[in-house]
């Protein structure tokens, strides 16, 4: 059993931008975060994933830099910085930092310096091709729609970004890139953070695909498969590792999209040293059709996501380690998407967390969450805010004439501003998030759900995830015991078993609002660990359960 800290801990993410606003301009900002560290220490996390903070103009809230070692206005100053990890090493929480360096901003100066002319030192930090006549080099498509490549009139060639088009992807074959990359990193490491998560980190290679893009194009069966995990991606984590991460005690977590268990272990496994584990999205695309965009819907089938998360429970078991999550800022909240967000709020919000907080993996908290935040629904795409969002609805109704109605249905289910309304402390105007004019409106249900509501109800879903992380802390079980899926075709419940030297749990979630049963077979319960209803030792095999019910027994 290879102990580490990383594997111990919960992590909790914050989106700065929609956090808490110190100051009165409607924006989160760096020193409302440190006025909210007791309250995080309250829940009980021990790490905390910031977003990014980097001076940015915003055309994708941050993950566009334009200088990697300064803060961004709206946020504060460094100084600011310095002092909100102080306050946070000093409640003994650690802090990892978003990498961002699949692409920057066009605003960098790595980027202005590119683009000026084809012999400028900096020209080859970027991928730049030549047309082919008056099209784009190849037709790929960039993740927020319309072309990954945009022509630069003024060397006549195009530039490739696989996200929007400010912002240009970064040229990892360059040695120079990767040199100024990890002198970055170490620049905030020595100041002291404690990890990295890093953005798109699978994509960063090019080398396998550039040199014949010719044959990849869109259609192609391969299609996908071209940006992500090409063999290069792991040479050049090798590298970040041998130079850079290998130097810290640290934590660092890839997102990685379109990532196999197998391919997870090459990113994890120990012997290898890249990294110590990678987001996976496999889940993530249970709830739409299969290599078709996020926006056409399909119910969640349970049978699905029981066989997905075990399938990474079990591949991961000996090799690698897994990140446990519902949500992030880029997803629906999670109460919303899987759970009952009207009938049975807090019962399935506390379900889902417990049926992800028991297994084996490292759990993230996103800001929120811990409260059971909802989708949002506003009326008009004007109050939207997200580039990818807007950038849907005018493809849909400017250039395929779709109307409004007919878009709205999937933005309220999958925006990714679900997750980016402003985080509600309390049942005051604007939930308490500022007195100005938030950036992005506050969901209206704040006077039911806030912070300050859930911090004096004991029996509130915060206070559910606050002892389920203590669970993680004193049993030894839950964060390094087997795993091992049980029942796997009954049909609305999901439960597995987790088991330890000898120290054995049975975590039983039904997945629906409707009664159901569960057969305990010849397992003897002895102890009720946590549950979201009130609950005593069964008193037959057979256990009722209510909607929603999440049980947990130590098992004789
Ligand atoms: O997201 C990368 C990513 O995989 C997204 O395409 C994600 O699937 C999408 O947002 C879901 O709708 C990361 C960041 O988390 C995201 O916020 C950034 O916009 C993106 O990279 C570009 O930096
Ligand atoms: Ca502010």
């Amino acid at each position: 059993m290879d102990k580490q800290w990383w594997k111990e801990s919960v992590v909790y993410q914050i989106y700065p931008r929609s956090f808490y606003d110190s100051n009165g301009d409607g924006i989160g900002d760096i020193k409302g975060i440190i006025s909210k560290l007791d309250y995080l220490t309250e829940l009980g996390i021990n790490v905390v994933w910031l977003s990014p903070v980097y001076e940015s103009p915003n055309d994708d809230n941050g993950y566009d830099i334009s200088d990697y070692k300064a803060i961004m206005d709206d946020f504060g100053t460094m100084e600011d910085w310095d002092q909100l990890l102080d306050e946070m090493h000093k409640r003994g929480i650690k802090l990892v930092m978003d990498l961002v360096v699949n692409h920057t901003s066009d605003e960098h100066h790595w980027f202005a310096e590119s683009r000026s002319s084809k012999d400028n030192p900096y020209r080859d930090y970027y991928i730049w091709r030549p047309g082919k006549g008056d099209e784009p080099p190849t037709d790929w498509i960039a993740s927020f729609g319309g072309s990954a490549w945009e022509y630069d009139k003024k060397t006549d060639e195009y530039f490739l970004h696989m996200f929007s088009r400010k912002q240009p992807d970064l040229n990892w074959e360059n040695e120079q890139v990767r040199q100024d990359v990890y002198e970055m990193m170490r620049f905030w490491l020595d100041k002291g953070v404690d990890g990295f998560r890093m953005d798109v980190i699978n994509m960063i290679s090019k080398k396998e695909i550039l040199p014949s893009y010719d044959a990849y194009q869109k259609g192609d069966a391969e299609a996908e498969a071209y940006q992500f995990n090409l063999p290069g991606v792991h040479d050049y984590l090798r590298e970040m590792n041998e130079e850079v991460l290998s130097k810290y005690d640290i934590m660092t977590v890839g997102e990685c999209p379109k990532v196999t268990p197998e391919e997870a272990i090459k990113y994890t496994a120990v012997e290898r040293q890249e990294l110590n584990m990678v987001f996976q999205f496999e889940h993530m695309g249970l709830d739409k059709h299969k290599g078709r965009p996020k926006w056409e819907l399909k119910e969640l089938e349970l049978r699905d996501l029981k066989n997905n998360l075990s399938k990474w429970q079990e591949e991961l078991a000996n090799s690698g380690w897994n990140s446990l999550y519902w949500s992030n800022h880029d997803q629906p909240r999670t109460v919303s998407r899987f759970g009952d967000d009207t009938h049975y709020h807090r019962e399935s919000a506390t379900m889902l967390a417990t049926l992800l907080h028991m297994m084996k993996g490292t759990p993230y908290i996103y800001q929120g969450e811990e409260i059971g935040m909802t989708n949002i629904h506003f009326d008009s795409i004007e109050d939207y805010r997200d580039i990818e969002t807007l950038n849907h609805y005018r493809e849909m109704v400017e250039e395929k004439g779709m109307r409004p109605v007919d878009i709205m249905p999937a933005i309220y289910v999958k925006s990714r501003d679900n997750a980016r309304t402003p985080m509600q402390w309390s049942a005051e105007e604007k939930a308490g998030f500022t007195t100005g004019t938030p950036w992005i409106d506050v969901n209206p249900n704040y006077q039911n759900i806030n912070v300050e509501q859930a911090l004096e109800d004991k029996d509130s879903i915060f206070h559910y995830y606050k002892k389920l992380i203590q669970l993680r802390r004193q049993h030894e079980v839950i964060v390094y015991g087997k795993y091992q899926l049980l029942d796997a075709d009954h049909p609305s419940v999901f439960a597995y078993e987790r088991e330890l030297n000898g120290d054995q749990l049975i975590v039983i979630c039904n997945f629906y609002g409707e009664e159901t049963t569960f057969d305990l077979g010849n397992r003897k319960a002895a102890e009720v660990v946590i549950s979201n209803y009130a609950n005593e030792l069964p008193a037959s095999d057979e256990i009722k359960l209510r909607p929603y019910e999440a049980i947990v027994y130590r098992l004789d």
